[in-house]
C-alpha cells in the first residue's frame, strides 16, 4: 500500500483512480451478491464496494470477520455513483485490517438509542467518533478562531498570564489549593490581576484565551471546574459602553466568521448561526428586577431567574443576546476591582452579557484610582497585603481601564443548542469527574 492516503470528502473528483484510504470500520453488510464497508475517517465516510465475482473472496472474509470500529485501509478504484449517497463507491483491490477494535464496544459509534451523557463521557474518545459531536468542536475551533481574528483586527495583542497564583480574584470559595514545593498556591480562576496590571505597562488593548479553574461545587448544567475563558482588557475608556460595544462587535463577526468556516464543510449546525440583530439591547438591572417582579430588590439573579429573564427577553425585544447593566454595588460588593458610578455609589458599572438566559460574560470599568480602589478592598473583606504585586501596579500610574471575562464553553454551548455545557468540552472537568 504504497499510495497516498486519501480523505473520503476527496474521492469524488478521483473518479477512475486507483486510491488508498484509511480510517475506523463502520459498518459492514452482506447482501447475497454484493456487500457494502463503510469506513470513516476525519472527513466524512467512504462506501467500499464488493461484489461477488468482482472482488477478490479473501477480502469478503476479512471484512466479515474485523470488527467494527477497528483502523483499516483499503486499496481500490474510486467510481462516481448514483448509487451511493455519497456520489463515490471505492472497489477493493487490497484491504488491511491496521489495529483491531476489542468487542463489544462500550458504545456505539453508529448507534440510533442515545446513551446517556455519563456513558458517552466515560467513553469520550469513542463518543467523538460520531460526527454530530465533532461537529460542536468544528463550531468551537471557529469560535475560537473567529474571535483571535476579530479582536487582532480591532487592535488587541492576544497575552498569557500565570495560571498558578498566590491569589485569586474572585473570592475565596471557589479556589483550588495546589501544593507548591511545600508552600501553597492556587489554579487561576481568572487572569484579571494580570490582564489589569497590564494596562500599566501600555499593552492598551489585550485579550487572552486561556483555562479557568473554579472550585464549583454545584452539580449544573452549566458549571464546569475547567472552562476556557476569553478576557479582554481595554485602557483609556471613557465608559462602560466602549467595552460593550467591542465585545459586541467580536461576537457577532465571529457568529459570522463560524458560519462561514461551517458552511464549506457543510456542518449541521450552520442554521443556528445566524447574525445577532444589534445593538444588543441594553437593560439595566432596575429593569431586570421589575420584569421578575421583585421592583427594587437587589438580588443577585439565580438561574431560574436568568432563564425567565431570557425569555421574558424573547418575548419583549425578540433577542437571544442582551446586556444587564448598572449591577447595584451590593451584588458586587465582593469585586473590589468593579467601578462603582461616581454619580450613584449605590450602583457599579459592571454589566452581564446574556444569551438565551444563560449568563456568558461579565464586565466593566474597573476601579483605577488606588485610594478608591483601597477602600473596595476594605468593604469586601480582601487583605490589601495579599495583593501587593496588584497594587504596585496602580501606584506608578494607572489608566482608567476595563475589560470583561466571556466563557467560551457556554457562548458554544448556547450556539450549539446541546443539552450539557459538558459536550462543548473534549474532556469535561466538573465536581465528580477527573477522568479520562
Ligand atoms: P465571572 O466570574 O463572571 O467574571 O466569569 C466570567 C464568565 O466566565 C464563565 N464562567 C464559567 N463557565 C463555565 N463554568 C463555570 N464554573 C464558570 N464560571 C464562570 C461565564 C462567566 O460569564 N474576572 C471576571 C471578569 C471580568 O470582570 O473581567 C470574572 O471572572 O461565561
Amino acid at each position: 500500500m504504497s499510495l497516498p492516503r486519501r480523505l473520503a470528502r476527496e474521492l469524488k473528483a478521483l473518479d477512475g483512480e486507483t486510491v488508498r484510504i484509511g480510517g475506523h470500520l463502520e459498518d459492514y453488510r452482506a447482501l447475497g451478491g454484493v456487500a457494502f464497508a463503510v469506513v470513516r475517517d476525519g472527513s466524512g465516510s467512504t462506501q467500499v464496494t464488493l461484489k461477488k465475482g468482482v472482488a477478490d473472496p479473501a477480502l469478503f472474509a476479512l471484512f466479515e470477520t474485523t470488527p467494527r470500529e477497528s483502523v483499516v485501509e483499503v486499496e481500490g478504484v474510486a467510481r462516481r455513483s448514483e448509487k451511493s449517497n455519497r456520489g463515490v463507491e471505492l472497489f477493493p483491490t487490497a484491504v488491511r485490517v491496521v489495529t483491531a477494535a476489542e468487542v463489544p464496544l462500550p458504545l456505539g459509534v453508529v448507534d440510533k438509542v442515545g446513551a446517556d451523557l455519563d456513558t458517552r463521557l466515560n467513553h469520550r474518545v469513542l463518543d467523538l467518533r460520531k460526527p454530530a459531536v465533532r461537529a460542536v468542536f468544528e463550531l468551537r475551533a471557529a469560535v475560537l478562531d473567529g474571535f483571535r481574528a476579530a479582536f487582532r483586527s480591532l487592535g488587541f495583542v492576544e497575552v498569557e498570564t500565570p495560571k498558578i497564583l498566590r491569589q485569586g480574584a474572585e473570592g475565596g470559595a471557589t479556589l483550588f489549593p495546589v501544593d507548591y514545593f511545600g508552600g501553597r498556591a492556587f489554579l487561576a480562576q481568572s487572569p484579571q490581576l494580570y490582564k489589569q496590571m497590564l494596562m500599566a505597562a501600555d499593552f492598551e488593548r489585550v485579550f487572552e484565551i486561556a483555562p479557568a479553574f473554579r472550585a464549583e461545587p454545584s452539580d449544573t448544567i452549566r458549571h464546569i471546574t475547567e472552562f476556557s475563558s476569553l478576557d479582554g482588557e481595554m485602557a483609556f475608556i471613557d465608559s462602560a459602553e466602549d467595552l460593550r460595544v467591542t465585545l459586541e462587535e467580536a461576537v457577532a463577526r465571529t457568529i459570522a466568521h463560524a458560519r462561514t468556516r461551517l458552511t464549506e464543510t457543510g456542518n449541521p449546525l450552520v442554521p443556528k448561526l445566524a447574525d445577532p440583530p444589534r445593538p444588543f439591547p441594553r437593560i439595566p438591572f432596575a429593569t431586570v428586577s421589575e420584569w421578575l417582579g421583585r421592583p427594587g430588590a437587589e438580588i443577585d439573579l439565580g438561574t431560574e431567574d436568568e432563564k425567565r429573564l431570557g425569555e421574558i427577553v424573547q418575548q419583549k425585544l425578540g433577542v437571544p443576546l442582551y446586556y444587564i447593566t448598572d449591577f447595584p454595588t451590593s451584588i458586587k460588593a465582593g469585586t473590589f476591582y468593579a467601578r462603582r458610578q461616581d454619580a450613584n455609589p449605590a450602583l457599579t458599572e459592571y454589566f452581564d452579557l446574556g444569551f438565551s438566559g444563560i449568563e456568558i460574560a461579565s464586565g466593566g470599568p474597573r476601579e483605577h484610582r488606588v485610594d478608591r480602589l483601597l477602600a473596595n478592598m476594605a468593604s469586601a473583606g480582601v487583605d490589601p497585603a495579599s495583593f501587593a504585586g496588584y497594587l504596585e501596579a496602580f501606584r506608578f500610574g494607572m489608566p482608567p481601564h476595563g475589560g470583561w471575562g466571556f466563557g467560551i464553553d457556554r457562548f458554544t454551548w448556547m450556539l450549539a443548542g446541546v443539552p450539557n455545557i459538558r459536550e462543548t468540552r473534549l474532556f469535561p472537568r466538573d465536581r465528580y469527574r477527573l477522568e479520562p
